[in-house]
């Protein structure tokens, strides 16, 4: 009894792992932009219709004098990056990298893997100076990104967009890896102080290799707004109309062959 007990307790455990390692979700989600955001700075209404990944983790000096967020859209062409951040020293003094900036950490193909080997890993720190820098990863990345930055009092939004590296990746379901973590120069030395993280480091280097990334799953679809035209709603009453044409067509020939009835009858009366 002991050991069908025993048996059955194990059983339990490996379906229990089994069904975390098949069925884990993914850490956040990236909505289907069925608008398109502007990239300008200026936060658009779609954002609202997408997940938002909160930097909890506090790095050097406690996160100390900076919060933020970031969202993700997607089409079919691009993937869409919003970052609203608060840093209470925007000094503008230090355009280098690690100083007041957002580093965005991207795998399309969920690579999985040692380093940032393929063309869609790269890595993106982008200032809201309108500067950016290359770390790791495909190094053209930084060429090729499109971004906006706005600064408002102690406030800085930055708006990019990337064309997808792997368009195969570009549907509902697929499952990229990401991270985002953001950089505060205090003293103005273009020198980071300190910084936060969406992802916690619990000892994995996600700045170093792609299988430290959390994950976020493509969701949502596009939406196809069929506009009735007042040529095409012409067109859909026109064969209602033929067929009334018809029907009057008929009663007439009725009309007519009854008369001609009634006068064969009348004259055969005679
Ligand atoms: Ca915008
Ligand atoms: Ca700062």
């Amino acid at each position: 009894m002991k050991r069908i007990l025993t048996l059955a307790l194990t059983l339990v455990v490996i379906l229990t792992a089994v069904s975390v390692t098949v069925f884990a979700a993914a850490d956040s989600t990236a909505e289907y932009a069925n608008t398109k955001p502007k990239i300008d700075g200026v936060i658009d209404d779609v954002w609202a219709t997408t997940a938002k990944q909160e930097s909890t983790f506090k790095g050097d000096k406690d996160g100390e004098g900076i919060s933020g967020y970031t969202s993700l859209l997607w089409d079919e062409e691009y993937i869409y990056y919003l970052a609203v951040v608060k840093d209470a020293t925007l000094l503008q003094a230090g355009k280098g990298a690690s100083t007041d900036s957002v580093d965005l950490w991207i795998s399309e193909t969920y690579s999985d893997s040692e380093g940032y080997p393929k063309d869609s890993d790269y890595h993106l720190c982008l200032t809201p100076y309108g500067t950016s820098h290359y770390y790791i990863g495909n190094k053209s990345s930084t060429e090729a990104v499109q971004f906006e930055s706005k600064i408002t009092g102690d406030s800085y939004v930055i708006e990019a967009r990337m064309k997808w590296y792997d368009p195969s990746v570009a549907k509902t379901g697929s499952v990229i890896g990401y991270n985002v973590s953001f950089n505060n120069d205090i003293d103005g030395d273009a020198k980071r102080d300190s910084w936060i993280s969406w992802q916690p480091y619990d000892g994995r280097p996600y700045w170093a290799d792609t299988k430290a990334l959390n994950k976020v799953e493509l969701v949502g679809e596009k939406v196809i707004v069929v506009e009735t035209t007042a040529a095409a709603k012409a067109a859909a009453k026109a064969p209602a109309a033929a067929a009334q044409t018809f029907d009057f067509t008929s009663i007439a020939l009725i009309a007519m062959a009854a008369a001609g009835i009634s006068l064969t009858a009348a004259k055969k009366r005679r």
